[in-house]
């Protein structure tokens, strides 16, 4: 058997020796679109090896969650894409044997069976996601004939790393492109150089160039009027019966005259060189998809996962990459819907809250009026919109949901830009030193962040958050 990343071999190998052991187990994952698609990496690779198993999603995987498993009649757990870092809780509870496959900074302790880019020196941010390393373990447990090798999961796995943003300079690196490579072998993938705009597959073109903000082109983005008279001034067939195609509707040549007439356009309008490359990139196509479908471009396959993720419904996310379609595809189609209605009405929430200006950040408080789950990203969709500065560190408070068993509190999110990145701006250590200030907890990446802290906390959460960021933008 050969490994699509032969430096987690033994590991996978261990792991699947393990779960194929197992009596009662139980599969437990994030609930994002890497965790989801781990699951059904994972989930669809013992069913074929014949090992029945249940299936647990976690936003987050704490003592409570491990607490319960230990407490259920499971002889193993399979965590995937966490784990790695609960490890030293995990392993406080002899009840159940764990089984890890993640990419996440692990615990000072350890397991038989764990597999993790990060123990054999691979980066986990980049070059293998959780999906990534389920699959490694899904490729251990083949054994069924040839047809049966569970190369085909290589597609889910793609999506999990796009949606977990590993992608490096328009294409996934390392062990992320090994498992592209064995998915464009199998069949079920197709990795090419292309547009690199969000919605390649269900955008018409004038929304698809109206709304890509990556690459900013002056009077194209953000400007639907200004796309449309770009479009029409294209020498080549965009339309059919009257309405405008799709990207995926059109064919080599019309693609390449599109790209072209688009790089001379940024070009003219002085949009730079780097950022003219940004605009082509791989594009990851799911080939078993059907074309017009947002399941056919790993990008969209994500952004429609993390709407499942978003309002709670990981059942419906796990079940559509299990390949189920009709009711749970609608279900997660109307809730993407759903949340693009939340932000677009969310930067309004925003602007009748009102922000407030500090020295060094500005926050704005949402209370119940906006979803914890999207808070943050209506705050850096408002950053440079009415009354919201642009290059300023922005944070937005939302009442926490109750979920029974956590604690009331208020959720933190914290968006910056990566020209403030740039000097010096880390949200991560912001979160976690503004959050422990006031008796909460935090952390992130440097762009964006966020913490739980307790209710009435919040003016002192922005005063320490305040001082960090002046620190960090003004040694
Ligand atoms: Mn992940």
């Amino acid at each position: 058997m050969d490994a699509p990343v032969p430096e987690l071999s033994t590991r996978a190998a261990r792991c699947a020796e393990r779960l194929r052991a197992a009596d009662d187990l139980l599969l437990a994952s994030h609930i994002d679109a890497d965790g989801l698609t781990s699951a059904g990496i994972a989930s669809a690779a013992l069913e074929r090896a014949g090992i029945g198993h249940d299936v647990v999603f976690e936003k987050q995987l704490d003592r409570a969650a491990v607490e319960r498993y230990a407490a259920a009649d499971y002889d193993t757990v399979f965590f995937t894409d966490f784990g790695s870092g609960q490890l030293d809780v995990i392993t406080e509870y002899a009840a159940f044997t764990p089984v890890i496959a993640d990419h996440h900074q692990p615990a000072d302790a350890e397991t038989a069976y764990h597999l993790n880019p990060l123990l054999e020196g691979l980066d986990g941010g980049s070059e293998l996601s959780g999906a990534g390393a389920s699959y490694c373990v899904a490729r251990a447990l083949e054994g069924n004939g040839d047809d049966e090798d569970n190369r085909d999961l290589a597609a889910l796995a793609v999506v999990g790393a796009v949606g977990d943003m590993q992608v490096v300079e328009g294409e996934l690196i390392g062990a992320n492109a090994e498992i592209v490579a064995e998915g464009v072998e199998a069949g079920v993938l197709d990795a090419s150089k292309g547009l690199a705009m969000f919605g390649t597959q269900t955008r018409p073109l004038p929304k698809l160039f109206a709304y890509a903000s990556d690459v900013p082109i002056p009077g194209i983005t953000g400007d639907r009027n200004g796309a449309l008279r770009f479009l029409d001034g294209i020498d080549a067939e965009l339309r059919e019966d009257g309405e405008w195609k799709t990207w995926a509707d059109l064919d080599t040549a019309e693609r390449q005259t599109v790209v072209s007439a688009l790089v001379q356009r940024a070009v003219r309008t002085g949009v730079a060189a780097d950022e003219i490359e940004a605009l082509i990139g791989t594009t990851y196509t799911l080939l078993g998809e059907e074309r017009g479908s947002e399941l056919r471009d790993a990008s969209e396959f994500s952004t429609l996962l993390n709407a499942t993720a978003r309002y709670d419904r990981a059942a419906v996310g796990l079940a559509v990459c299990r390949g189920e379609r009709g009711a749970p595809l609608d279900a997660a189609r109307d809730l993407l819907r759903e949340h693009r209605r939340t932000l677009a009405t969310g930067v309004g929430v925003v602007r009748e809250v009102g922000v407030e200006r500090e020295s060094h950040v500005q926050w704005f408080h949402a209370g119940d009026r906006l979803p914890e789950t999207v808070v943050g990203i209506v705050a850096g969709m408002a950053m440079g919109e009415d009354g919201v500065a642009a290059g300023v560190p922005i944070i937005a408070f939302a009442e926490k949901e109750d979920d029974g068993d956590d604690e009331p509190g208020v959720k933190v999110s914290m968006r910056g830009t990566p020209r403030l990145v740039e000097r010096g701006l880390d949200l991560s250590a912001v979160a976690a030193e503004a959050a422990a200030a006031v008796g909460g907890d935090g952390g992130g990446h440097e762009v964006a962040a966020g913490a739980t802290v307790p209710a009435g906390q919040e003016s002192g959460f922005v005063a320490a958050a305040d001082a960090v960021v002046g620190e960090q933008l003004d040694p």
